[in-house]
């Protein structure tokens, strides 16, 4: 099948996914305007790493929404980093890692973890799988992902070091983003869009985050979400 279809976590409150990393890869779709159909998936036990997004097309099925950008970029010849500088590319790999390797661990603690949101994320990360089996399923999954979270390391601290580490993590990307409309001047970029797809990911849902006040608390990333929200889902 020639056709590229993106496979993800069902959508909430108006994101199309509450997955930061689905989000990420509709939001690279959206900029590039590669075509595509949108599946949403219940689980993401379908693909190939058992995490989603993932696509099919051409034959192939890819996981992981960092290969699968990097890939239709080839297939497609569309980047939306095409006029960064080296530099600026080694800083958009420190952005990514930060947002995705570090501080998406703090939204899913406090998504997983804090006792408040429990029935609002069985509800909506989870909202798609059939009541009855969903019933079993939840309280292993909240079990596997507290694994997760210890795996990490994230999820041996206290609630205060978490904190801690969100805020900072928080103030960095405040920081590099400065007065600045985007990451890297005047067109949004993959960063921007990493950026977004986490920080509207905790913004724009109803699960309690203290990480709410740590962004409003910068205003120019509150604007950023904003403004990213506004250029490409109007
Ligand atoms: N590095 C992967 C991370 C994907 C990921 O962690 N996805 C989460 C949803 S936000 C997932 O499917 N988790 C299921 C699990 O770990 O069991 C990417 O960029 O796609």
């Amino acid at each position: 099948m020639s056709e590229l279809t993106a496979y993800h976590l069902p959508g909430r409150w108006g994101l199309v996914s509450v997955s930061p990393f689905c989000l990420k890869l509709d939001a690279f779709l959206r900029m590039t305007g590669i075509p595509h159909r949108s599946v949403t998936a219940a689980t993401p036990f379908a693909g190939p790493k058992k995490k989603a997004p993932w696509i099919e097309h051409e034959g192939r099925t890819i996981g992981d929404s960092a290969f699968i950008i990097a890939y239709l970029i080839e297939r497609f010849g569309k980047d939306p980093d095409a006029a960064l500088t080296p530099v600026q590319r080694g800083q958009a790999v420190a952005i990514q890692r930060l947002v995705e390797e570090n501080l998406y661990w703090a939204m899913v603690y406090d998504r997983w973890v804090r006792e408040e949101n429990w029935p609002i994320l069985k509800g909506s990360v989870l909202g798609e799988i059939a009541a009855p089996v969903r019933t079993l399923l939840a309280p292993m999954a909240r079990r596997g992902v507290k694994k997760q979270l210890a795996g990490h390391g994230m999820g041996l601290h206290s609630d205060e070091d978490i904190q801690a580490i969100a805020r900072r993590d928080i103030g960095a990307l405040a920081g590099m983003l400065g007065e600045q409309d985007w990451f890297f001047g005047a067109e949004p970029t993959l960063a921007d869009a990493t950026v977004f797809s986490l920080l509207a990911n905790i913004r724009h849902v109803p699960f309690a985050s203290p990480m709410q006040a740590m962004i409003a608390g910068h205003a120019n990333l509150a604007h950023h979400t904003d403004r990213f929200l506004a250029r490409f889902y109007g």
